[in-house]
């Protein structure tokens, strides 16, 4: 039998996923039911444990490697939504499909708003070292340091502006199935990518911060997290 993939997760306190972005390779895994393993990385090995295993960076600048990446056979990918292209081609049996473009466009637009909102509150969640690179890896990439994000005095409004950006999110795809946001027939790789982010929130968001959004909405926000519960399983 072949040996299963390796998928490389972020490490940290919460002792599961926190990565927005590894979270929906971990669900198509789960879904689609490939033998898979984690290896949980913490921030400051990623580039060297990446390098060892063959994955390319997937970025210039501080910081090339990241997070997912995988190990199947003699392949080393990174990059989410390439290892989600090369999991659909490669195993395409209960299938999710990507559909990019407008859908990817209504995420990317609630992500920029929700950034500020958790970025800064990520380093609760990791250890000294981890956070001694978030800190200091974060000030060369955003040019600020992170107290300066998510001030108290500019909190209410970064609240407020999420709250109008999930209502557009909410406008923008509609009435919902089985608890999935965009799939008509069972999740499509959006929905996936939509869990990641929520789930980040959840965790590691600004304090009382889910307990707000959860029930926006119609409750289709924490209805998606209850649909993705089957398949968020750790190996
Ligand atoms: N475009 C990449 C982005 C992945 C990403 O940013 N991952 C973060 C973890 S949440 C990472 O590994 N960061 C490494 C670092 O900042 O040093 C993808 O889609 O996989």
């Amino acid at each position: 039998m072949a040996a299963p993939i390796t998928l490389f997760d972020l490490d940290s306190k919460v002792g599961g996923p926190l990565s927005p972005w590894v979270l929906p390779i971990r669900l198509l895994l789960n879904y689609k039911r490939i033998p898979y393993k984690t290896t949980w990385v913490n921030f400051p090995d990623i580039a060297k444990v990446l390098t060892a295993a063959g994955a390319p960076p997937t970025r210039t600048g501080t910081s090339p490697y990241t997070v997912p990446a995988i190990v199947d056979g003699e392949k080393a990918i990174s990059d989410s939504r390439k290892i989600a292209e090369y999991l659909e081609r490669s195993y395409p049996e209960r299938p999710v499909p990507l559909q990019g473009g407008a859908q990817e466009s209504a995420i990317n637009a609630f992500v920029t708003v929700l950034r500020p909102l958790v970025v800064p509150h990520v380093v609760n969640h990791l250890d000294e070292r981890s956070t001694a690179y978030y800190i200091e890896t974060r000030r060369i990439m955003l040019g600020k340091e992170l107290y300066e994000i998510d001030p108290p005095s500019q909190h209410e409004e970064a609240v407020r502006a999420l709250e109008a950006a999930l209502t557009k999110l909410s406008d923008f795809t509609g009435e919902t199935t089985a608890g999935w946001i965009f799939g008509k027939n069972g999740p499509v790789y959006e929905d996936f990518q939509l869990i990641g982010w929520f789930n980040w929130l959840k965790v590691a968001g600004s304090p009382g911060l889910w307990d707000h959004i959860k029930d926006l909405n119609d409750g289709k926000w924490n209805g998606l997290l209850k649909a993705a519960e089957p398949y968020t399983t750790l190996d």
